[in-house]
């Protein structure tokens, strides 16, 4: 894969994409966003793909938000378009089966705070600086940011956040549950690295059985989500990987997955 703002490297059965517009601290265009969409989607469909890591080039940001320049011509209908349309991507690595780990290496703002919160599991650099800070450009987040994070963190941090604009560091970060790791800087990418190595070795179909059991149990109430985890662990029960994965337990030998 071969994109001007992006760098895509497979280690094994983990891919990092890495963000890469330093002149504007990593921020996304919109071209930028449309490569980005194609870059997920390819991978989220690569079998040979167990987990996928997202970061940003340099040391300063993961994203700074959706390029301000770009966004400031827009009339109200392209705006809508452009909202709906990140929105979609957004969506896709939500619900994708491959798990997302977001790194966070910097400012994380904006667009970059709405991306990394549709992301599994996000792990954050000490001096990572949390944001949506729309309000102080005379807009509101546009990519899930008020949905996403009143769900994550609740009404009254995600209030304080985005009507006030205000940046939070990873310690408060890590408080209200909007990273769920803090490491220093220097053991970030091993970190993240690590984690998705432990989850990209074990069995993809249940991980992505798992993911969807999370995701959109989520919404439902107890009893219902309940009903649909149990299909779910039906399902385990077709792939070739719960017979080899209970064998080998059986046979006190490590599996050998194979995926399906
Ligand atoms: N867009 C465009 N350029 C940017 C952005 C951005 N979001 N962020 C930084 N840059 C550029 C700066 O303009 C600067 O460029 P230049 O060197 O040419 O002047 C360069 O990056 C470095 O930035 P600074 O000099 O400002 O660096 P500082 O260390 O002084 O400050 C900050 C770092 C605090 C991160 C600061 O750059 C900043 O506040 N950036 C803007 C952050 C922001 O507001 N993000 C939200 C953007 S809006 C958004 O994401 C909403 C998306 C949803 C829209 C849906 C409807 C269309």
């Amino acid at each position: 894969m071969n994109y001007d703002n992006f760098q895509v490297e497979i280690d094994g059965r983990v891919a990092v994409v890495t963000i890469d517009n330093p002149k504007a601290l990593n921020a996304m265009s919109q071209p930028m966003m449309e490569d980005f969409g194609r870059i997920m989607t390819e991978l989220a469909g690569a079998t040979d793909v167990g987990a996928i890591i997202l970061t940003g080039s340099g040391e300063k940001a993961f994203m700074a938000g959706g390029d301000i320049a770009g966004m400031q011509p827009l009339g109200a209908f392209e705006a809508r378009a452009v909202a709906l349309k990140s929105q979609d991507i957004y969506r896709q690595i939500e619900g994708c089966a491959t798990p997302v780990i977001c790194a966070i290496n910097g400012y994380v703002l904006g667009g970059g705070c709405e991306l990394a919160m549709c992301c599994d599991i996000r792990i954050a650099s000490e001096h990572a600086r949390f944001g949506q800070p729309e309000i102080k450009i005379g807009i509101i987040p546009g990519f899930g940011g008020t949905q996403r994070l009143a769900r994550l963190v609740g009404l009254g941090a995600a209030r304080k956040m985005i009507y006030t604009g205000e940046m939070i560091d990873a310690a408060e970060a890590l408080r209200i549950g909007l990273t769920d790791i803090v490491v220093p800087a220097a053991e970030l990418m091993s970190e993240a690295r690590k984690l998705a190595a432990s989850i990209a070795e074990k069995s993809s179909v249940a991980i992505g059985l798992a993911k969807q059991a999370i995701n959109n149990g989520y919404s439902m109430d107890l009893n219902r989500a309940c009903a649909y985890e149990a299909e779910q662990f039906g399902l385990c029960f077709a792939s070739y990987d719960q017979k080899e994965g209970m064998l080998a337990f059986l046979e006190k030998r490590p599996a050998k997955f194979e995926h399906r």
